[in-house]
């Protein structure tokens, strides 16, 4: 609802039937209010350039269907044991040499441990911190504790997504809780790290279960400061492998939706961009999306090539978010 000096204002009440009412605009119309949403909040020509990196790989204990990385489905992806700190500390530099201004650590953990692999991590943080990156982490559930330590070791953003709605959670994932998700980003806000937190599209869900999704985000006491939308990428061996793919123009109104409930936050494309256009990436930064991971790989699966996604960016006239970063960075 405009306010009377005409800008929206931040809402964090809104009703599932006014969710369902945006997410069910015509499209165009739809695109065109988020649209004018993202030019009021942010500098529409500015994208966030981050990189992913699988700090530890595989042998998951835990059964979301998605996901390549649970030790119970037979896939392609090789486990792999943590990387070393020095490892981890120069991708991060060729991350950031090729304009990324943010860097996240994903490791296939249920929950994070107190034990040595934590104090390793602790100190990839450190050290990634060091290089001026923002630094992200995602490894799982967190008690409060774990999150003030990775706080103070100098983390940014916790990504930790709820994935789908309540009601459809449990189709997707049964060795943990909706409420042990919405935990994990209660210790997380309340040491003060910047949430990341979205979900993905295309896993059989109805319309309704990612409105309950995108109700359940933008009614978080504070919104997300980061929503990542992901698209299923079907992988061979998981319960979803067979799973059709979802039509663009669905993340479209999903970003959309996501830009308008939550108009401060970083929307961003995420997962599924490989299997899509320039034309149709171009909707879905007019939508409202202003982030998207760079380089060869996600987390185990193909991502966009660099140097197309460098064409695609000069070719719709927006911006690396990092030019004007790294020069403040350097002059430090
Ligand atoms: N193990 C940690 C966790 O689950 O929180 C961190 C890593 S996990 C791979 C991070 C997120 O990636 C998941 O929550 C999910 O939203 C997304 N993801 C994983 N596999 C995916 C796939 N095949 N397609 C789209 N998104 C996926
Ligand atoms: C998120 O929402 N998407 C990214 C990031 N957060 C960690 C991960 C996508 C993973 C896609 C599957 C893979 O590459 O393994
Ligand atoms: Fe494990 Fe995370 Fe994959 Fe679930 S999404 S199986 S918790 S790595």
């Amino acid at each position: 609802m405009p306010e009377s000096n005409g800008t929206m204002a931040v809402r964090n009440d809104w009703q599932v039937d006014e969710v369902s009412k945006i997410y069910h605009t015509r499209l165009l119309n739809l695109i065109y209010q988020a649209a004018s949403v993202h030019h009021q909040f942010h500098k529409p020509e500015d994208i966030q350039q981050c990189t992913l990196l699988s700090i530890k790989t595989g042998a998951c204990p835990e059964d979301c269907a998605y996901c390549p990385q649970s030790s119970r489905y037979k896939t392609n992806v090789k486990p792999e044991p943590l990387l070393s700190i020095e490892s981890v500390i120069d991708s991060a530099r060729t991350a950031r040499e090729a304009g990324s201004t943010r860097f996240c650590m994903g490791a296939a953990w249920r929950e994070v441990k107190d034990d040595e692999a934590f104090e390793q991590v602790l100190a990839m943080v450190e050290g990634v911190s060091s290089l001026g990156l923002e630094v992200c982490c995602t490894l799982g559930m967190l008690t409060l504790a774990q999150a003030s330590r990775l706080k103070k070791a100098g983390v940014y953003a916790y990504n930790h997504n709820l994935d789908t709605g309540a009601g459809y959670y449990g189709e997707i994932i049964t060795t943990r809780r909706y409420q042990e998700r919405l935990d994990t980003l209660k210790n997380v806000r309340q040491v003060g790290m910047t949430v990341c937190c979205g979900g993905i599209i295309g896993m059989g869900e109805s319309h309704s279960d990612r409105i309950d999704l995108l109700h359940t985000l933008a009614t978080l006491e504070e919104h997300p400061e980061s929503v990542p939308i992901n698209a299923l990428v079907a992988v061979e061996g998981t319960p979803l492998a067979d799973q059709p793919p979802v039509s663009p123009f669905e993340l479209i109104r999903m970003i959309a939706a996501a830009r308008i409930l939550m108009p401060r936050a970083k929307v961003r494309l995420s997962a599924g961009r490989a299997a899509l256009s320039i034309a149709e990436q171009a909707l879905c930064f007019l939508a409202g999306a202003n982030s998207i991971f760079t380089g060869d790989k996600l987390l185990t699966t193909p991502n966009c090539d660099f140097d197309e996604d460098r064409n695609m960016l000069e070719l719709l006239g927006l911006e690396a978010e990092s030019n004007a970063f790294l020069a403040a960075v350097d002059k430090r």
